[in-house]
């Protein structure tokens, strides 16, 4: 009885109608966060804001700040996980900034998700292509100006860091630098979208680029994926056509970045003039800078060596300007670096790199009294041996050496000698209705775990192909050490009127390998690469090839710091294409290769020649034993 009276005899009720989500704004309790966060709208010079997550440690004081910009949602970037832990809650690559207190801020470029104004795509500097007030550098230049003025936990010193695009603003940034930007790490950066990086290679397009333009430009948050209904890539790009017809089936055709790409197929002043490495080279070296790249980095294995090699001709003490690679895929630094594919290495080389030596390096400049890092000039994971190598620059080798492809499918240092006439040339059938797959069918270019590792994967699927030339060399009696670029110098026809040469230099391993069995015979790409037959006498200038007359044809294959190990064998493989990644050539000269038509695909026969004045050689940058 006494406890019935003490009850209240009837609770307040919540009106069955009460709007649910209240006018006031939810108040969270203190969840015990370690972080506080700011979302802040920075104004830039011309009056634009942009959407900036701003991710302060608890308690900080002095503390610097790590800036990134990107196309890719800031607010997401910002939050991996949702988590009271500053460390959980942000992406994996930014543990060393949590852990030394550093504020994180991320950033979305003008016109992407919360942003205003216009996107456009890598948007080139004020110049010759850009007749607006702004650009990267000076939207980064106005933002680190607002957090220095406005983050009163700082202590007024910034770096950048990001990778891919995001590696290009860190680059954009640097061409007209806040005094505040006291270092920078562009990793994987996209440099030039037209030599190597993400748009072509040498003139050949990069088909997966129309379903990246879809995601990015289609909308301002992210755009739709391309659905084709077709498990095979390879099967759905072949019956789409041209890269033209493809992007019709889409609308992509439609999106005004594809315009620019299809208006500008070769390397014209469009390409020429948004080269970060041409306009980088061109300006003062002011804040110290480590470019960074994957040594198997599947989208833009270019770019960071080209902007390292232009920035380090203004670093005259050796002292501002470094270059890291390590065993990576595109972007592998921000992730675990244990292994690529089937390639293992010495532990997590990128948890290694980022503790070690990217950290040290942002420490010595932003934070208060931080010691100076010992930090090389050029930090190379070495493939093959394995080994992080503290270098004083890059490239390593001063000469290349010719590595001859010879008749018998044979490759070696001597010269070839006169040879029977029939046995002057290799030939080969090129079928664009066949062309070659870069990864075994079914190909699956949109998946990751595909993508991301298959410049490691296994050659072997293609060196026995009719369409594949393979040439291998004897067993190696003694390490053979290449670090730099080779250098690919075919002499070589058609029967039709344009062509496209795929070399890829290949580490063969032994019959057996004891510590890891599946490796044994791999065929493991070291370097790789494509070229446009038609830019053979000028990568501005197209012109047809004469049927069946002898051509050379001169391109660098990308950089590798490797040692051939005693008992492989080194091979090179020739194909004229590599499906669907790049877009078929079809070997039928036609003023824009993205409009060819269904009846300009047509078979050719290409030779690849090795006689006495057209010995047709991969040249390598081979380091003696001593070095
Ligand atoms: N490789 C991507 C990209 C960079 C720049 C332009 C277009 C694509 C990226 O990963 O961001």
């Amino acid at each position: 009885l006494l406890l019935l009276a003490a009850a209240p005899l009837a609770c307040a009720q919540t009106a069955p109608m009460t709007p649910d989500i209240a006018a006031t704004p939810f108040e969270q309790p203190d969840n015990g966060a370690d972080y506080v966060k700011r979302i802040v709208m920075i104004p830039m010079r011309d009056g634009v804001k942009l959407h900036t997550v701003i991710t302060i440690p608890k308690g900080a004081t002095r503390a610097p700040m790590i800036l990134s910009r990107t196309p890719y949602n800031a607010a997401r970037r910002s939050e991996r996980n949702v988590s009271p832990h500053m460390a959980s809650m942000l992406a994996e690559g930014d543990d060393g900034y949590v852990a030394n207190g550093y504020i994180r801020v991320y950033q979305d470029v003008r016109g992407k998700y919360g942003s205003e104004g216009d996107y456009v795509m890598t948007r080139p500097l004020r110049g010759p292509l850009n007749d607006t007030a702004v650009d990267h550098a000076t939207d980064a230049w106005d933002t680190i100006d607002w957090l220095v003025k406005n983050i009163a936990q700082s202590n007024g010193k910034v770096g950048m860091v990001g990778s891919s695009y995001e590696g290009f603003t860190v680059l954009m940034a640097l061409a007209d630098p806040h005094p505040a930007l006291k270092a920078a790490v562009p990793m994987s950066a996209m440099v030039d979208g037209w030599r190597g990086d993400d748009w072509f290679h040498n003139g050949a397009f990069r088909l997966n680029n129309l379903s990246y333009i879809a995601g990015q430009t289609a909308a301002r948050g992210s755009g739709p994926a391309i659905a084709t209904g077709v498990y095979d890539d390879y099967d759905f790009a072949l019956r789409a056509g041209s890269a033209s017809d493809y992007a019709r089936r889409f609308g992509i055709d439609k999106l005004t970045f594809a315009k620019k790409i299809f208006e500008h197929p070769a390397y014209d002043s469009y390409w020429q003039n948004q080269a970060l490495d041409r306009v980088l080279g061109a300006r003062p070296l002011k804040v110290p800078t480590m470019h960074v790249v994957g040594r198997w980095d599947q989208e833009d294995i270019y770019g960071p060596y080209a902007a390292y090699a232009a920035t380090e001709k203004r670093d005259t003490a050796n002292s501002m300007n470094h270059l890291v690679v390590g065993p990576w895929r595109h972007s592998g630094v921000n992730y675990d670096g244990s292994s690529l594919g089937p390639i293992r290495f010495t532990g997590d080389t990128a948890a290694e790199f980022r503790r070690e030596v990217m950290l040290p390096f942002f420490n010595q400049y932003l934070q208060d009294g931080a010691p100076k890092a010992d930090t090389p000039p050029v930090l190379s994971y070495r493939t093959g041996t394995n080994k992080w190598q503290r270098l004083d620059k890059w490239p390593l080798a001063e000469v290349l050496r010719p590595l001859y492809l010879k008749a018998g499918a044979r490759l070696d240092f001597d010269k070839p000698a006169a040879a029977a006439s029939a046995d002057q040339a290799d030939e080969f059938v090129s079928d664009p209705a066949k062309p070659v797959p870069f990864i075994p069918r079914p190909v699956r270019m949109f998946d990751g775990a595909v993508w991301k590792p298959w410049l490691v994967s296994d050659q072997r699927s293609f060196s026995d192909r009719p369409d594949v030339l393979t040439y291998v060399s004897d067993r190696l009696e003694a390490p053979l050490q290449i670090s730099g670029q080779a250098l690919v110098k075919l002499f070589a026809s058609t029967s039709g009127s344009d062509a496209d040469w795929v070399v890829k230099l290949i580490d063969v391993y032994p019959d057996e390998v004891a510590s890891q069995p599946e490796l044994g015979g791999y065929q493991l790409g070291i370097a790789m690469d494509i070229f446009r037959g038609r830019y053979r006498t000028g990568l501005d200038k197209p012109t047809a090839i004469v049927p069946n007359k002898v051509e050379r044809y001169h391109f660098a294959l990308p950089n590798a710091d490797h040692v051939f190990l005693k008992g492989h064998r080194i091979m090179v493989q020739v194909q004229s294409s590599w499906f669907p990644l790049y877009d078929r050539n079809p070997q039928t000269f036609v003023p824009n290769i993205f409009f060819a038509r269904p009846g300009d695909y047509r078979k050719a026969t290409h030779k690849v020649f090795h006689a006495p004045g057209m010995e047709s050689a991969v040249e390598l940058p081979v380091v003696p034993a001593a070095q």
